[in-house]
């Protein structure tokens, strides 16, 4: 959509929300692969404000007023924690939805477009590749943003996507779309498919563990890529924590893993040269060491020891994700380049590659950061 388009939109959606200030200026955030977001810059009395307008994907979230339902508990349970615990300036730490007058989310345009309004956190960034000390913070604000669901009524959630991180389901979704082929592309992945289909094992043994009721399911966030962390610009501390559309029951491993598994690969989701994937020890590390004291003692031992299956499952199974749609023709991800979930397949197969000959490190670095807690 051009900023032509959404200048009018934009201003009926101030209107409707009753927000302050003159719209000056509308920036894209390119970054997400499922909404659309933009940054809507309003003068007010002499001042700058700035809002966040999403267009949320439908098709995806088949009930968009009961996801905010979601989020308005989780960001409300998650402010009463911050205000116990001492926290000043609460605004900066959960981001809050806007309500029209008659007290709904959301501002559904002619053709049927759900928009909403949310508060933006001021002096701050989000970073896309993260350095050390941003990947720590960002550990930490995961884990902390894990303590505070701790005792979160999970019952109360809606299921905002079924099955969600469910890695036996995604496998045969995958095959299923594998062999109704209906795009006709599996002869040019059928090399990515048998790796995948060979590594289920691997991908699936949380689920099979969560299954024999070793690993319990908890409220957790099920998206945490370090741009879901919003930083302060000067200090770099963490401030709120992002996107809780996916906030539902499931794994920590998965949790931490998807994290690790998008902030620790230098080359990025889908570079075409694989050359660039792999995965950085150091800066798993630097995850590992913001996220596991904040959780550690709050979660079974268990919990703790399968962190580092939980990366390389959920690099496995984002693979089959993104083969899924490659094969479907591209319904469920945007596509931003030609043959793009064939790219983010290769990328994310390569990563996947490097993290399973990398396992025994990533286990004996993890037992070095739970020794140094246990002093
Ligand atoms: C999607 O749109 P974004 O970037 O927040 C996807 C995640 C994937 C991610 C991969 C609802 O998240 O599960 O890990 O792309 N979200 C949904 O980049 O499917
Ligand atoms: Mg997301």
């Amino acid at each position: 959509m051009s900023n032509y388009e959404l200048f009018p939109l934009f201003n009926q959606i101030i209107k409707d929300f009753n927000l302050k200030g003159e719209l000056k200026r509308i920036t894209c955030v390119s970054t997400g692969n499922i909404n659309d977001t933009f940054v809507a810059l309003t003068m007010h009395e002499g001042h700058e404000r700035e809002y966040i307008f999403q267009r949320v994907n439908h098709r995806v979230f088949s009930s968009p007023e009961r996801v905010a339902e979601n989020v308005c508990k989780v960001t409300d349970h998650v402010e009463n924690k911050l205000r116990e615990s001492g926290v000043s300036d609460v605004r900066r730490h959960v981001l809050r939805y806007y309500r029209k007058s008659d007290g709904s989310y959301f501002h559904i345009t002619e053709n049927g477009d759900y928009w909403r309004a949310l508060s933006c956190v001021y002096d701050a960034i989000s970073v896309d590749s993260a350095d050390i000390p941003h990947l720590r913070a960002a550990g930490v604000a995961f884990g902390e943003f894990q303590n505070h669901l701790s005792d979160f009524p999970a019952e109360s959630l809606y299921e905002t996507i079924p099955d969600f991180h469910n890695t036996k389901k995604r496998y045969a979704d995958l095959v299923a779309s594998a062999e109704a082929d209906v795009a006709g592309r599996l002869d040019s992945v059928r090399e990515e498919y048998e790796y995948l289909l060979s590594m289920e094992k691997e991908a699936t043994v949380l689920c099979e563990l969560s299954e024999k009721g070793v690993l319990p399911f908890r409220v957790v966030h099920n998206d945490t890529k370090c741009n879901n962390v919003m930083f302060d610009s000067r200090t770099g501390e963490h401030l709120a924590v992002i996107d809780l559309d996916t906030v539902m029951p499931g794994l920590v491993a998965y949790d931490f893993g998807d994290a690790v598994r998008f902030a620790a690969n230098p080359g990025g989701e889908d570079n075409e040269d694989l050359n660039r994937i792999y995965l950085d020890l150091d800066y798993y590390s630097a995850f590992a060491e913001g996220f596991v004291p904040c959780i550690y003692g709050k979660v079974t031992d268990e919990e703790i020891e399968t962190l580092p299956d939980g990366v390389l499952a959920i690099t496995l199974e984002l693979a089959a994700r993104f083969l899924k749609d490659y094969l479907d023709g591209d319904v469920y991800f945007k596509c931003k380049k030609k043959y793009h979930n064939r790219i983010r397949t290769r990328a994310q197969i390569a990563l996947a590659k490097d993290i399973f000959g990398k396992m025994p490190e990533l286990r004996r670095r993890l037992r070095a950061i739970v020794e140094k807690i246990n002093g």
